[in-house]
């Protein structure tokens, strides 16, 4: 046998796991999701409609309700971190409504210190959830209302000050609002793909990502970065995508600390609207996008429609390499149909 078939079949006998592949650079061992209260994998899809009812005058009202609870979370694998959380979890609940509703937030503190939710949107000043607007102590609460517009991919945060200490707590979420086809009837059946619960939309698999960070020594840098708060969590459980049916991500940074973030995804390619605002594409056929905090938007692609797509792994990663290696680096596990 020669040296070279010897190397040759070592090397096959070899072949590492696909997660060696960037060497052992991930977290060690599990987070406890129960114990949180929160699953990363759930996250991605557990939208909150809230209720919907109808106003005398006869428009849609959907209310929401919002509770803040300190509580502490494992970030990583044995690193717990005490955040301040919306409904218990971080990133809070993936808000949704549809353009042109009447929208009532109803927020309860139940932490220790004075909180808010600040909305990017259209609405009053004394709606905005900023000291004097919306800021609430412990124990008292603040219903926010206002229309839901314009449409798109936006996000929701706590305005207390200090701010970056408030939002590096954890005290964000995002904030979608669906377009009304009826509206705009030159882009109706692309509007229709993006109505949450339309038969159109049905086809697509959203999923809603919010990029952060956790400074877990207090020294206003850094330790952890990842997309929907635990580090790598997405690397060990892939998340799983048909080939044959477009994705459509909703994604928003969070990040507090480190002036952008961003998002590149292996062997593909897709559109990206910014602020979601529009139905088309801002940005055509890009791999990596950019954002500040509270910078969002929406990316769409798919794996169906290139002959080279061949089921398997391929990853999603900031493009900071020191944020990809503390946590924020995920796979996609594509396959033909999903059992
Ligand atoms: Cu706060």
């Amino acid at each position: 046998m020669s040296a070279a078939t010897d190397r040759k079949a070592g090397t096959s006998d070899a072949a590492p796991p696909h997660m060696q592949a960037h060497g052992a650079m991930i977290t060690v061992g599990d987070v406890d999701n129960e114990r949180n209260g929160f699953d990363p994998t759930s996250m991605l899809t557990d939208w909150d409609l809230g209720t919907v009812s109808t106003l005398p005058d006869g428009r849609r009202l959907r209310t929401f309700e919002v509770e803040v609870e300190d509580k502490e979370i494992e970030i990583a694998p044995g690193v717990m971190f005490p955040a301040w959380t919306f409904n218990g979890r971080v990133p809070g609940p993936s808000l949704r409504a549809m353009e042109g509703e009447r929208l009532r937030i109803i927020l309860r503190n139940y932490g220790s210190h004075p909180h808010s939710m600040h909305f990017h949107g259209i609405h009053a000043a004394r709606m905005d959830g900023i000291p004097g607007a919306g800021v609430i102590n412990p124990g008292e609460e603040f219903v926010y209302e206002f229309d839901a517009r314009p449409f798109g991919c936006h996000l929701y945060h706590c305005h207390a000050l200090p701010l970056a200490r408030h939002i590096h707590k954890g005290m964000y979420g995002l904030f979608v609002i669906d377009p009304d086809p009826e509206l705009r009837p030159e882009f109706r059946d692309v509007a229709l793909t993006r109505l949450h619960g339309s038969p159109e939309n049905a086809r697509w698999q959203e999923l809603a990502m919010v990029m952060n960070a956790f400074d877990t020594n207090f020294d206003g840098e850094n330790e952890f970065y990842a997309c929907n708060t635990i580090a790598h969590c997405y690397a060990k459980k892939p998340i799983r995508i048909e080939k044959s049916r477009p994705v459509r991500i909703y994604l928003a940074n969070l990040t507090e600390f480190d002036p952008i973030n961003s998002f590149h995804i292996h062997g593909n390619f897709f559109d990206y609207f910014d602020q979601g605002t529009t139905l088309t594409p801002t940005l055509k056929t890009v791999d990596l996008i950019m954002q500040c905090q509270a910078q969002r938007g929406i990316l769409e692609f798919t794996f169906g429609e290139h002959a080279d797509h061949e089921p398997g792994l391929y990853m999603f990663h900031a493009h900071q390499s020191e944020f990809t290696e503390l946590g924020w680096m995920g796979m996609f596990d594509v396959v033909e149909e999903v059992a």
